[in-house]
């Protein structure tokens, strides 16, 4: 049997939504809602750096009362990407199958997240793709999606990535692939992280698909997005472009 077939024949396992959380006392609750509406046989667990708005106690208490729920406690604000692979480390250590990431700000809609699991019946990591036929996005202001758009046009070209949309943060990955990369060696954080673990994957030669999905833009709280987060994409992303050129590798397992 070939390694495709014997992949594609790998049962999922259980699934676990991570949820990065900093100030999003206002959505945290009616998203966890959702998602247990939608997808009741997914475990969820909120990784909070200690929001000064109460986001981890009022996940505590959604966990008190239901076991699906679980809260990954961090001392401080130490940025998306380090909260996802703690996240994803916690995941790992407890065996479950598949690892998804989900924002916490009503931004990504549970009511997708079925479609993105029965694509990864036949892929290894599966992003929720705004820039593919079917893909939207609602209320976003112009220069986001400007910016967004450019970002993923940039990050393809010269990584040479083969997808629509690169920056996006609603994605199932398949446990194998995120055991077979240096995670703690991911240092980048925002938008930059989304991209250094997209690129990690395929340069792996893990299989990759997109499905559309509608981005809604948060309603509550305040955007973590800054000019920094753009800045840090674009050198690295610049960065890893020349290094590609030039021979240089990175030493995740597979590559
Ligand atoms: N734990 C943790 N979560 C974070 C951190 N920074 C951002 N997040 C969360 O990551 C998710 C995405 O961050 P957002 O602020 O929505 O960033 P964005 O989607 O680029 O921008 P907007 O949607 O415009 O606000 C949200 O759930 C945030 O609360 C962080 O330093 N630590
Ligand atoms: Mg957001």
């Amino acid at each position: 049997m070939s390694d495709a077939v014997r992949r594609e024949r790998r049962p999922l396992g259980r699934a676990l939504v991570i949820i990065p959380t900093y100030n999003e006392a206002a959505t945290i609750s009616p998203l966890v809602k959702r998602l247990r509406l939608v997808a009741p046989e997914c475990d969820i667990l909120v990784a909070d750096d200690n929001s000064p708005d109460g986001t981890g106690k009022i996940a505590d208490e959604i966990a008190d009362v239901d076991g699906h729920v679980h809260v990954l406690h961090r001392p401080g604000k130490e940025g998306l990407g380090a909260a996802y692979v703690a996240g994803f480390r916690w995941g790992l250590d407890r065996g479950y199958g598949v690892l998804i990431e989900m924002d916490g700000d009503g931004s990504h809609r549970p009511e997708d997240l079925p479609r993105l699991l029965t694509a990864l019946r036949e892929a290894d990591l599966v992003l929720g793709s705004r820039w593919v036929p079917g893909g939207r996005i609602v209320n976003w202001p112009r220069y986001r999606e400007l910016i967004s758009r450019g970002g993923s046009a940039y990050s393809r070209l010269l990584l040479g990535l083969p997808v629509r949309d690169v920056t996006g943060g609603f994605r199932a990955f398949r446990r194998h692939v995120l055991e077979g990369m240096a995670m703690e060696d991911v240092v980048s954080q925002g938008y930059c992280f989304q991209v250094d673990m997209l690129h990690r994957t395929l340069r792996a030669g893990h299989r990759v698909a997109e499905v559309p999905i509608t981005f809604v833009e948060r309603e509550h709280g305040d955007s973590k997005m800054s000019r920094d987060i753009v800045v840090e994409a674009l050198w690295r992303v610049t960065a890893w472009g020349l290094a590609a050129r030039f021979g240089t590798r990175r030493r995740d397992r597979h590559t």
